[in-house]
């Protein structure tokens, strides 16, 4: 038997946008936008109206966590459902009491509430007023948001994280276009970074200010970090991937955790004329208000190679004239997502943090396995036969159990998700959950994995 450290936390994430439907929501964030003007874009044309109605079965929803013994869950709170005018950041109060009535549901559960105050979600309003996160208002509109969050919910949830995978805001709505506005623009995805890298030090600034530290809280971030591999050993391979862990990685980690942006990044920035804007006091705050805790959101590797064209080639500056991506022949994937398999980048970031971050406080806040018609894997008595889940979950945990075995300071496990909820334009088309959802009926029903993880989380380790 693997055992892990006591009070370990088992438990899944999950977002309010992907779970929750609009549900008497006053403002519409990015993807409610994108989906009135767009629905084409997203997976046969299903929308987040609904999701998977989180927020009228909740109760029900909640109960079925518990039935799969997960003792800590994930969710956020939406900006554009707490707050009803978004200049003077009054709270809704119809909002205060559904978030009040969810966490003292998780509670008497017993499950602890970890809470995320931006997945995605930035009411569009602030987009199109401002340019949402290329603004500094919007900046400190978002914090005045955090403050009512911590102030209302403060005295019941004891783990917040300012921002998830602020780097998908990057790269999809700046870079790559998969989020709305879909721009490619290299200049405003520096300062974009930039903000949200400041947001998330000012809310913790004003987190520690309320003094909730004092009171048992801690409050962290969440970042995809998905470890940057080489193509080859020779030079120019290494120099892509140089750059390609700086870009992907250390932009946000380092001043989370060392309280500062790495010198070389900057170096590059400013030499190449993106350089981001900042102002004087910037530098005190990111290193004053750097987080108690990591989540890590790990679902494949990321392997680079150096690009085909030089770096001085024509054309507006985008971060991949120094790397691109390189699909290692005969890797293992899952072909419904395409994104590769590879557990063992979860003992590689286990050792990364720490050597090189001072072994902070981290946990998986998400990993998890997106299979597209599993329907097909139905038994006779209705239930999902999910074993790949199990194989894929089982192999990440004992990579895991290895980097804590040789000193990473992990406290938890979380798969992407507790019931399969709406994931951005590919709607309901991957599932990820324990437990599966009928989008039409809206019945949710266990999966084998889910009953499997019961015994992990109950034996605290793996047979
Ligand atoms: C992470 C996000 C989640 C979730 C997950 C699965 O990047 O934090 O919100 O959606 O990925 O990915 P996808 O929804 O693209 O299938």
């Amino acid at each position: 038997m693997k055992k892990f450290p006591t009070n370990f936390w088992w438990g899944a994430a999950t977002s309010g946008p992907q779970s929750e439907g609009r549900f008497a929501k006053k403002h519409a964030n990015m993807f409610d936008y994108w989906y009135e003007i767009e629905p084409e874009a997203f997976y046969n044309q299903v929308g987040p109206d609904t999701a998977s109605n989180f927020y009228n079965s909740f109760r029900e929803d909640i109960a079925l966590m518990k039935k799969v013994g997960l003792n800590s869950v994930r969710t956020s709170i939406q900006w554009s459902r707490l707050i009803d005018d978004l200049e003077a950041n009054t709270v809704n109060p119809a909002a205060v009491d559904f978030y009040n009535q969810v966490i003292d549901c998780f509670i008497e559960n017993g499950i602890r509430p970890i809470i995320t105050l931006h997945h995605f979600d930035l009411p569009v309003e602030l987009y199109h007023k401002y340019g949402g996160w290329e603004s500094r208002h919007v900046v400190d509109l978002f914090v005045g948001f955090a403050e009512q969050a911590f102030r209302l919910f403060g005295d019941r949830v004891k783990d917040w994280t300012t921002h998830n995978e602020p780097m998908v805001v990057v790269d999809g709505e700046y870079l790559y276009q998969f989020h709305y506005p879909n721009l490619v623009d290299g200049k405003k995805a520096v300062q974009v970074a930039y903000n949200l890298n400041l947001a998330s030090a000012k809310a913790i600034a004003k987190y520690r200010a309320l003094g909730l530290d004092k009171d048992g809280g801690r409050i962290g971030i969440v970042l995809n970090l998905t470890p940057t591999y080489a193509a080859s050993e020779s030079a120019a391979d290494q120099e892509a991937a140089r750059f390609a862990e700086l870009w992907n990685n250390k932009m946000f980690l380092e001043p989370a955790i060392h309280g500062h942006f790495p010198a070389e990044l900057e170096d590059v920035l400013r030499r190449d004329n993106v350089i981001w804007q900042t102002a004087e006091e910037d530098k005190e705050i990111f290193k004053r208000n750097t987080v108690d805790f990591l989540g890590v959101n790990f679902y494949h590797p990321n392997r680079v190679k150096a690009p085909d064209i030089a770096p001085n080639s024509v054309g507006d500056w985008l971060p991949t004239r120094y790397f691109d991506d390189y699909q290692m022949p005969g890797r293992r994937m899952n072909i419904d997502k395409g994104w590769e398999i590879y557990p063992k980048a979860v003992y590689d970031i286990a050792i990364n943090i720490r050597d090189n971050y001072k072994n902070i406080p981290g946990y998986i806040s998400e990993n998890g396995m997106g299979v597209s018609r599993e329907e097909r894997f139905l038994d006779e008595s209705g239930q999902i036969q999910d074993d790949y889940r199990i194989d894929f979950i089982k192999e990440h945990l004992e990579w895991l159990h290895k980097g804590i075995e040789e000193g990473s300071n992990c406290f938890g496990y979380h798969l992407w998700t507790p019931i399969d909820c709406w994931s951005w334009t590919n709607a309901y088309r991957n599932r990820y959950g324990f437990i599966s959802n009928d989008i039409h009926t809206q019945i949710k029903t266990i999966k084998k994995s889910g009953q499997w993880f019961k015994t992990v989380t109950t034996q605290n380790g793996l047979s």
